[in-house]
Order: C-alpha cells, then structure tokens, then sequence
C-alpha cells in the first residue's frame, strides 16, 4: 500500500516537472528572460571587444568591424533561422487578403503586441509554418526618438506580413548622435547589417510612420526596384510628382548593389529618395509600382523632427547623382556599430554614422567626391 503512494506520489511529481518545464520554456517569460540574458552577453563581448581593441574606433573600423561582426554573429546565430526545406512553395498569391481597417488611435503596449504574435522568434523573424516563402525578405527601419510610430508599425506590420505568408525580419537602424539625420546611410548600414544575418533576396527600406491599408499591397522584390509608397493619404493618394521614390521602396539583394545603394551624404531632410531614384535609372532600371487602389496607405502625421532640418543642398547632390553613383553608396560606407540587440519584435541596430563634418557644405561634399 506504501509503496503504491510512494509510486502514485513520484508519477504526480515527475508529471507536474515536466509540465512546469514545457510551460516555462515556452511562455513569453521565459523567452523574454532568456533574451535578456542573451543580449547582455552581446554587450558583454562588444565592451570587451572595443577595450582589447582601444584603435578600433570610428573611421578606420572597417577590419575590426568585420570582427565584431564575426563575434557577435557567433552568438547571435545560436538563435537559429533554420527551415525544413522539404515544404511546398507558398502560394505567388496567399489567401484571405483584402482592405485593412488602419486607425491610429491606439495606445499599443510592446507586451500586447507581443501576445499578438506567438508565433514570431527573436529578432523580430517570422516566416510561414507551412510552406516555404517565395523570398526572404529583410525590413530596415531608419530611426531615432519615434518609440510611439514604431510602436504602431509593429503593431499593424508584424500580422500584415504574416499574412502575406512572409519569411522575414524586421531591422530598426537607429542614429545615436544628436547631429543631423541620415535617413539614406541608415538605409545602408541596415542592408549591410541584414545581409549578414540570413540569406535575405528582398530588401525593404521603409519610413517608420506608413501603414498601408490593404493586404494585398505584396511587400514583396520584383524584376525592377518597387515603389510602393505611391498612395498616401497625405498626397490624397495620389503620386505628388512622378519621380517621387520616397516611404516604402523595394530591392532585391542584385538591385541594390547595381545602384550601389543609397548616397551616404544626404544629411537632414529630404532629396535622399530623389536621389536613389536618379541612381535606378542611370543603371537602366525602371521604377515599378502597384496598383494606386491596393497601395493606398496612412501616413502618421507628424512635426518635422528637430535634428532632421533640410539643409538645402540636396539640390545640388542630385544634379550630380549620375556621376557620383559609383563612389558614394555601399561601397564607401563607414560606421561603428555600437550594439546589435535581439528584441522579440525586431533587430535593434545602434550605429555610429559620424556627423556629416565631411559633408558640412556643399563644397565639402562635392570636393569629397572630386566633382
Ligand atoms: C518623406 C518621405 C521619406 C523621406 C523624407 C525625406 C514619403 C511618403 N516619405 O517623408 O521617405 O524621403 O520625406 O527625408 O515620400 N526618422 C526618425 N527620426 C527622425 C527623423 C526621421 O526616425 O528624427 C525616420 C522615420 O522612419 C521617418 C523617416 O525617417 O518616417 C522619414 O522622415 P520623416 O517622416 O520626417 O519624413 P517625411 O514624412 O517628410
Ligand atoms: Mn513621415
């Protein structure tokens, strides 16, 4: 009789173990824990990096930045991206997409739009559970002091392209320094970033404030760049002037290196976009768009921010666009990333993108480039 209890007892414990185990290790909790721990790692080794290593600092980082990388890629990949491979395609067009019912009125918290996708995995990844994507797409943010926009995009983004049967990841490229933005060379270092972290084809470099408002708007590459930000409300949905290349804009990886990127002296507001877009043609490409009905999108409307005044020189940089294309881009790219950090809604990239001093004036830019 003992012993039945004995045994009974020893079943019941070993069951609530088990139980207990399961539900930790796959409640949001647990993962958020373990994220945390894993990040503070990943700033561990950066700090012990960059003190065993005092040259390794801004302009001349390019070797030890591929050594960063290497390390920081080492831990960062234990979170693993792996696919079973044998699943079917995806369909060209996945089911059930239609309008969306887009109002900026809510007061979203990170928890809830976290509960909201169970089925993302850090870093901000997701990609369909049964069948395999027709393209690995990254999403790179530009960002600085915008917690609420991004609060909102993720919130309505992150289900969007669930649905849309994405396999992708979500980068937010974040400028620490207080001097000018730099929307375009954010752009560029969120590229050079994702490009190392899984084997992306599709890059889409998207504003944080622009929602759009029907599934059916793919955020998918094509055989030319996309512009797909060609519906705002803020222009009554209609293209302000044709060349507009601004918002939302898609590359596959072979596009964006043939336009060697965007131009990395654009600093303050404006002309960046104009720019790319002078750099598509020039390579004999054409800008597509999808249809004005289905891309219709929201804008969050907003002040300009302070830090992101125009400087007025845009002008003269496009002017030049064709002749610069070849120097100015991806290929002469500098910055220092200060952290790379999982979240489980997206991929926070802290970087160092210099202050522009290089670019000061108008002259400067242009002797920089010899024009
Ligand atoms: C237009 C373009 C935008 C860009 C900009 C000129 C459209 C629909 N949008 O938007 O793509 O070309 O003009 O540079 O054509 N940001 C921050 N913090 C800042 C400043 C900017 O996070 O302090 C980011 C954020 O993702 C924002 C984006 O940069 O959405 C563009 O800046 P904006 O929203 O101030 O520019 P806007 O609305 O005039
Ligand atoms: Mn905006």
């Amino acid at each position: 009789m003992l012993s039945s209890i004995k045994t009974m007892f020893l079943i019941l414990a070993a069951t609530f173990t088990f139980g207990f185990t399961y539900f930790c290790l796959k409640s949001d909790i647990f993962q958020e824990l373990y994220l945390a721990k894993f990040n503070s790692k990943l700033q561990h080794r950066q700090s012990i990096f960059y003190r065993t290593n005092p040259d390794c600092h801004p302009a001349e980082a390019i070797k030890c930045k591929n050594e960063l990388f290497r390390l920081m890629n080492k831990l960062r990949k234990r979170v693993s991206l792996d696919q079973d491979e044998n699943l079917p395609k995806c369909p060209e067009i996945p089911p059930d997409l239609g309008p969306l019912d887009i109002k900026f009125a809510y007061n979203m918290s990170l928890l809830k739009i976290i509960s909201q996708n169970p089925n993302l995995q850090p870093g901000g990844h997701s990609r369909p559970k049964y069948c395999t994507a027709l393209q690995k797409i990254a999403i790179i943010i530009p960002f600085r002091n915008r917690e609420s926009h991004l609060r909102t995009w993720l919130y309505y983004m992150h289900p969007f392209l669930q649905q849309q049967q994405a396999d992708y990841g979500v980068y937010v490229v974040e400028q620490t320094e207080d001097t000018l933005f730099n929307r375009a060379k954010l752009m560029n270092v969120g590229y050079s970033v994702a490009i190392k972290d899984y084997n992306y084809t599709c890059f889409i470099f998207t504003d944080v404030d622009i929602i759009p408002m029907d599934g059916r708007n793919l955020f998918r590459c094509s055989d030319n760049p996309r512009h797909m930000a060609n519906s705002v409300d803020k222009f009554n949905f209609k293209l302000p002037y044709n060349d507009i290349f601004g918002g939302i804009v898609a590359f596959t990886k072979e596009q964006f290196i043939k336009v060697n990127g965007f131009s990395n002296v654009f600093w303050g507001w404006g002309g960046e976009d104009d720019e790319l877009f002078q750099r598509v043609v020039a390579m004999g490409m054409k800008v597509e768009r999808p249809d004005q009905t289905i891309a219709r999108s929201k804008m969050i409307s907003h002040k300009r921010d302070p830090g992101n005044e125009s400087t007025g020189k845009s002008f003269h940089l496009i002017k030049k666009a064709h002749e610069r294309l070849h120097k100015d881009g991806l290929n002469s790219l500098i910055y220092t990333i200060i952290s790379i950090t999982s979240h489980k809604l997206y991929t926070k990239i802290t970087v160092d993108i210099g202050n522009g001093e290089d670019a000061s004036s108008t002259e400067g830019i242009l002797n920089l480039f010899n024009l």
